[in-house]
């Protein structure tokens, strides 16, 4: 009697056991079949090529010529492989060739106007409006840097006449501090507050990501990406432009070989055969990736330092 009180009592605890195991296994299962089977699929973004828009073809033509101008671009410092001391630099350009009236110049009541894209190795690129004052790249870590200088419009497409794009690559020491977060976008003019030489005027700059200069051989086909970049909202957010510039590389349509891909997140692969912007529509809001790359003519990227496959992410809020 007793060996078998022991037993039944073992058996009792085994199917206890079992109870409580069975009872906890097969729930997440039910759940995730019932939740999978209710949930409305999340909608696709489809995006299609669309005209420019017309606000920007009124603005075109309020702007008189200037559209038409073939702005030269000239990069006065940094010299071309020059050694900087410490982490700030200074960025001066010169501005001539055929400008009809263009100038870069930031319009205090709409923040708007032309400037220059100003791109240090292949970071997302900064604004810069008053070409008089220099722009200072803030943060700048040491090693090796290019920086990618081209004349923008207030709506951010560039100018792609011959000796608009200027490229140089320059040398940091000492440099600032790597481990250093990227700074906020709270604007593109910022005084110098932490130091006594604090300009009189608030000087524009932007403290810069921590990156170094690809391998990029100048005299190669570049593709730099322009845009899109950052934030779009309400009527900014569609449809959206993508721009770029391209250096040595003529686009299969433009008479030339080579082609650019984009890829939006994860959609199918995309081709433009000529070098002009596109606008595209039906963005959804949220965080989308775009991608460019430049292919050869058997579409195959051609790679030069890294520069010419550019992802960067974006956010749309309609
Ligand atoms: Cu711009």
């Amino acid at each position: 009697m007793v060996e078998y009180g022991k037993l039944l009592s073992l058996s009792l605890a085994l199917m206890a056991f079992a109870f409580m195991f069975v009872s906890c296994a097969p729930a997440p299962d039910n759940t995730s079949t019932t939740a999978t089977s209710t949930v409305t699929p999340p909608p696709t973004q489809t995006l299609s090529i669309v005209p420019r828009p017309q606000k920007i073809v009124d603005l075109m033509a309020a702007r008189g010529e200037q559209d038409q101008a073939k702005p030269l671009l000239k990069i006065l410092s940094p010299g071309r492989d020059a050694v900087i001391d410490g982490s700030t630099v200074a960025l001066k350009l010169d501005l001539s060739g055929d400008l009809k009236g263009y100038m870069p110049h930031k319009d205090p009541a709409t923040g708007k106007g032309n400037h220059v894209h100003v791109i240090l190795d292949n970071q997302p690129y900064e604004a810069y409006y008053e070409l008089g004052q220099p722009f200072e790249l803030r943060n700048v870590v040491a090693g090796k840097h290019t920086l990618r200088v081209f004349p923008s419009r207030p709506w951010h497409e560039s100018f792609k006449d011959e000796g608009a794009f200027q490229m140089v690559a320059f040398t940091v020491k000492g440099g600032g501090d790597a481990s250093k977060p990227t700074t906020t976008n709270s604007g593109q003019t910022m005084a110098n507050n932490n130091s006594a030489s604090t300009p009189a005027t608030p000087r524009e700059g932007k403290d810069v990501s921590a990156s170094t200069a690809g391998e990029v051989d100048a005299t190669k086909p570049l593709l730099t990406y322009s845009r899109p970049k950052g934030e779009y909202k309400g009527e900014d957010a569609d449809p959206i432009m993508i721009d770029f510039w391209l250096s040595n590389a003529k686009l299969q349509g433009d008479g030339g070989e080579f082609r650019v891909r984009y890829i939006v997140d994860d959609n199918e692969p995309r081709f433009l055969d000529k070098w002009e912007p596109i606008w595209l529509a039906g963005w959804l809001s949220g965080k989308h990736t775009v991608r460019l790359e430049l292919l050869d003519k058997d579409g195959r990227p051609v790679d030069n330092g890294g520069y010419n496959t550019t992802s960067r992410e974006i956010t749309i809020v309609k």
